[in-house]
């Protein structure tokens, strides 16, 4: 949003968002994506719900509200898929206001959508500078494709990225279906080869680093909120500049009209004396 147009509404949203901000000491993790990535199968990994699922998976539509898992360090968020309806858009993008790291999940059966593209840009204006280290691009089902179509469609995101975003975010290529099925029957191949838990250790690293990137990102709201009200400050300066030297020049009329008047009234009396 250009800072010249924000509404006074808007400026008033941003400073209560930014003073309800870091209030809890724990990380914030979403899962965004389109209906069906993924989202929920994969938090239930990340939480260690392999056999008794907390955030329900199904094939149809299934997470409407925004659903929370909390541990001592990290709070994970199910939202509900991109695009079901507006409500639920909705229901995710106020989600994003509480987001430290994002997981975007796509199926890799192309390249992003235009909706997905829509969504990432507005999460990517959200985090400025820290969108490449804190939005994390997740390919999820690989089990499902050819490594081969899907390093291709990984490539082609990154372009994608590169292009509409401005950076090239890290990409994960993980199975929700290995991890589950090689932690309960213990084969430590399909566990490394799902590819959940070099996901886990990328995240433990940029959750470190939460205390800072939250700080940083207050900072550059908190000066882009001042800008935009100095902005104002001087286009309402010059307004009542432009107000005062109006009334001016109509009193200075009004004022050559006065003494016009007082010089007739003045002439008009001494002739009527001299008579
Ligand atoms: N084969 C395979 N199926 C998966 C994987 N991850 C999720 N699924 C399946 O995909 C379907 C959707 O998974 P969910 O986790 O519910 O997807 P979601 O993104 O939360 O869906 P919504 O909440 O409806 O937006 C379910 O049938 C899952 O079992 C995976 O890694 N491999
Ligand atoms: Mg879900």
């Amino acid at each position: 949003m250009k800072s010249q147009t924000m509404s006074t509404k808007t400026i008033q949203e941003k400073l209560k968002t930014l003073s309800n901000q870091n209030m809890d000491p724990r990380t914030t993790i979403v899962a965004y994506g389109l209906m069906n990535a993924g989202k929920s199968f994969l938090l239930n990994m990340l939480t260690q719900h392999i056999e008794e699922e907390f955030f329900k998976t199904n094939d149809i539509r299934e997470t409407a509200d925004v659903k929370k898992f909390e541990t001592e360090k990290i709070i994970y968020l199910d939202t509900p898929g991109l695009d079901a309806n507006e409500a639920d858009d909705a229901q995710a993008e106020f989600g994003a206001s509480q987001a430290d790291i994002v997981l975007f999940l796509h199926q890799p059966q192309g390249e992003l959508e235009a909706s997905e593209v829509k969504f990432l840009k507005k999460l990517t204006q959200s985090f400025g500078k820290y969108a490449e280290s804190n939005i994390i691009l997740v390919l999820s089902k690989i089990e499902k494709e050819e490594p081969s179509k899907i390093n291709l469609i990984e490539d082609r995101i990154k372009a994608q990225c590169a292009y509409e975003l401005g950076f090239t975010p890290k990409v994960f290529q993980v199975s929700n279906k290995r991890y589950q099925t090689g932690i309960l029957k213990q084969k430590d191949g399909l566990i490394a080869q799902s590819h959940i838990n070099a996901l886990i250790e990328h995240l433990n690293v940029v959750v470190s680093n939460t205390g800072k990137v939250r700080a940083q990102r207050s900072l550059t709201e908190a000066e882009v909120l001042l800008r935009v009200l100095e902005l104002k400050e001087q286009s309402l300066g010059a307004r009542r500049q432009s107000i005062q030297e109006g009334i001016r020049q109509a009193f200075a009329i009004f004022n050559e009209q006065i003494t016009t008047l007082s010089e007739f009234v003045d002439e008009s009396t001494s002739k009527y004396r001299s008579i």
